[in-house]
C-alpha cells in the first residue's frame, strides 16, 4: 500500500513513522508512506499556503492551488489515489472505515489546518472527509496519523499474530476483555484464578463475559450493532443479576 500525507508540517511525522508498527511496516516494504510539504507547491519567495477567506471573518484558509498541484504530483508520478482530507466536519472515523482504507492500493491523506481549506478542494478534489472525533485539533497532522496507524496494522504480515486483530476492541464489535501478565501477585493484588486453571474454555467464557460486562458499563451503544450470540445472551443476563445482587 502507497501512502501520500500532504501537509504544511512535515516534521510532526517524523518520529511517528520511525518507531514501532508504522515503522515495521515500512522496514518489511508493507506500506510505504510519502510526505508531501505543501509549501514546495506555493509560489513566492514566501511561500505561502493560506490566505484570509472571502466574505470576511477571523482565521485564515488553505489556498487551493499549492493543494491541487501537490495532488497533481501525486498522480502523476505514482497514480490515481483515494484523496482523505481530514476535518472536524468529516466523517466519524471507526474500525469499519479502517478496514475499507485498508484495501485501498494508495491514499492521500491531506491535512487540513486553519478555519478549513477552500470548499473547491473539499468538492472536487477529495473522496472521503474523515474526523476522528468530536473536539477541535489545530490541524489534521494528529488525525492522519491515527487513521495511518490504525489502517496499516490491518495489512497482512504488519501485526505479528493475525488473531491479536481479531481479538481487538470493536472487532467483534464490543470493548476487549481484560489482560493480565506475571507475576501472579503484585502489592496484595492477585490474577482471577480462571486465568491460571489451564481450562481453555472456562477462559473463553470468562473473557466473554468480561468482555460484554466492559461494553454495558461503558459503551451500551455497542450492542445496537454487535451480533450477540444465545451464549452472549445467558452472560449478559448472569451478569444482569450480578449488578443486581452487588445493589
Ligand atoms: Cl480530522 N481535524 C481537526 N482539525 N480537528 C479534529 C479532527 C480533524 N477530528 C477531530 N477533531
Amino acid at each position: 500500500m502507497d501512502i501520500h500525507i500532504v501537509t504544511l508540517f512535515p516534521d510532526l511525522f517524523t518520529s511517528p513513522l520511525k518507531e514501532s508498527i508504522l515503522g515495521k511496516a515500512q522496514e518489511r516494504g508493507v506500506v510505504r508512506v510519502a510526505i508531501h510539504d505543501l509549501r514546495d507547491h506555493t509560489e513566492g519567495k514566501h511561500r505561502v499556503a493560506d490566505d484570509a477567506p472571502y466574505g470576511g471573518g477571523v482565521g485564515m484558509v488553505l489556498k487551493p492551488e499549492p493543494i491541487i498541484r501537490c495532488l497533481e504530483a501525486i498522480s502523476a508520478e505514482a497514480g490515481p489515489a483515494t484523496v482523505v482530507l481530514l476535518t472536524p466536519q468529516g466523517t466519524p472515523f471507526s474500525q469499519e472505515m479502517a478496514k475499507r482504507l485498508a484495501k485501498e492500493e494508495r491514499l492521500v491523506l491531506l491535512c487540513g489546518r486553519y478555519e478549513g481549506v477552500d470548499e473547491r478542494i473539499r468538492l472536487h478534489y477529495t473522496d472521503l472527509e474523515v474526523s476522528i472525533g468530536d473536539y477541535v485539533l489545530a490541524g489534521g497532522e494528529i488525525p492522519a496519523l491515527v487513521v495511518l496507524d490504525s489502517t496499516v496494522r490491518l495489512l497482512p504480515g504488519v501485526v505479528g499474530e493475525e488473531r491479536s486483530i481479531q481479538e481487538d476492541s470493536f472487532e467483534a464489535g464490543l470493548l476487549d476483555h481484560p489482560h493480565y501478565t506475571r507475576p501472579v501477585e503484585v502489592e496484595g493484588l492477585e490474577v482471577p484464578g480462571v486465568l491460571l486453571s489451564g481450562d481453555h474454555e472456562a477462559i473463553r467464557l470468562w473473557r466473554r463475559k468480561e468482555s460484554l460486562r466492559r461494553t454495558r458499563a461503558r459503551r451500551p451503544d455497542l450492542f445496537a450493532s454487535a451480533p450477540l450470540t444465545d451464549e452472549d445472551r445467558e452472560l449478559l443476563k448472569e451478569i444482569e443479576a450480578e449488578e443486581a445482587e452487588a445493589g
